[in-house]
């Protein structure tokens, strides 16, 4: 890991069932900037403090899911460097032309052991944060922190097959580290793994599902664990159904909140973690302690957090 390869995830594009509902959800409750829609109705998001123009697109579709979830790379030369690594590791990899997706330069696009699609680009317009650069200040102007006062679109949490090909991909030719494993006890299958192309805990994860291409989480970093009960505050006002309250996890250690969309996608807002090194050893879990894993402050092995998914 050294940030000038894979930098980090930079776009989750969601299936909604209804837009108008899930702009009230995603902008006025949770407090993401909307900052575009295109010709086709999706609408583009962003936190207050990323940089770059969006990191979640909504679509409107007949069922919830992810359509596809993409990665910035540092710069152009990453992506012909990674490609006949793709491709050699057994996998189609098709191009995308700049500004097909909008306001984005150019796109690698395959499909991923687990079932999922994913993109990689270098070039996404630069928005800034409000602060500007010169002198920028610690607080934008009231109102830029707002909802759930979200920093930033940080992980993805997606269920699939062939997990441990998955893991391999991102490790071999992304480079990333596996920072956590959670295996079954007795057979030592994987069951959860948790990747890393940074400082972070994780930046992706897979979890093992019989069927391909799921969506568990999109997660988002808040500054504090005060805002984690700020956020399940509103949640609570605004009757946003809970899948599981303020807890901690085992795994990652963040202060995490989970939540349903409108259309049944789970959210997760959260704070904190350790900070992962390259030289981190990875952290493993067996099921023995799965309630302890998953939510360390109650140990409560959740069905509804282990079996509930869409797409
Ligand atoms: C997270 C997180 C599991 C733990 C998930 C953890 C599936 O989503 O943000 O740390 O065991
Ligand atoms: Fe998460």
């Amino acid at each position: 890991m050294s940030l000038r390869s894979v930098l980090r995830l930079g776009e989750v594009a969601i299936r909604v069932l209804d837009m108008k509902v899930s702009k009230q959800h995603y902008g006025d409750r949770m407090g993401l900037h909307e900052v575009m829609t295109d010709a086709d109705g999706r609408v583009y998001y962003k936190a207050w403090d990323e940089h770059d123009h969006h990191s979640i697109v909504l679509r409107e579709a007949d069922a919830p899911g992810m359509d596809y979830l993409a990665f910035k790379v540092y710069d152009d030369q990453t992506l012909n460097d990674l490609e006949p690594k793709i491709r050699a590791f057994g996998l189609e990899v098709s191009h995308i032309e700049a500004g097909v997706y909008p306001k984005s330069g150019r796109r690698l696009q395959f499909t991923l052991p687990s079932g999922h699609v994913m993109q990689l680009y270098a070039h996404k317009d630069q928005t800034g944060n409000t602060l500007g650069t010169l002198n920028p200040g610690v607080l934008p102007d009231e109102g830029v922190i707002r909802g759930f006062r979200i920093n930033r679109l940080d992980h993805a949490l997606l269920g699939g097959v062939n997990i441990d090909e998955t893991a391999r991909l991102f490790m071999e030719v992304f480079g990333f580290d596996l920072s956590e494993k959670l295996i079954d006890a007795d057979s030592k299958q994987s069951l959860a793994l948790f990747l890393s192309c940074s400082t972070k805990p994780h930046d992706v994860a897979f979890v093992l599902q019989p069927t391909p291409g799921r969506f568990h989480h999109v997660s988002f970093l808040l500054e504090s664990t005060h805002d984690v009960i700020h956020a399940a505050d509103l949640i609570g006002k605004y009757r946003i159904p809970v899948d599981v309250g303020p807890n901690r996890h085992g795994v990652t250690r963040g202060a995490t909140i989970y939540f349903f969309d409108p259309s049944g996608n789970r959210n997760e807002v959260f704070s904190g973690g350790y900070v992962h090194y390259p030289d981190t050893p990875t952290l493993v879990w067996d099921t023995t302690e799965l309630g302890h894993a998953t939510f360390a402050q109650d140990n409560i092995v959740r069905e509804s957090f282990l079996n509930v998914l869409t797409g």
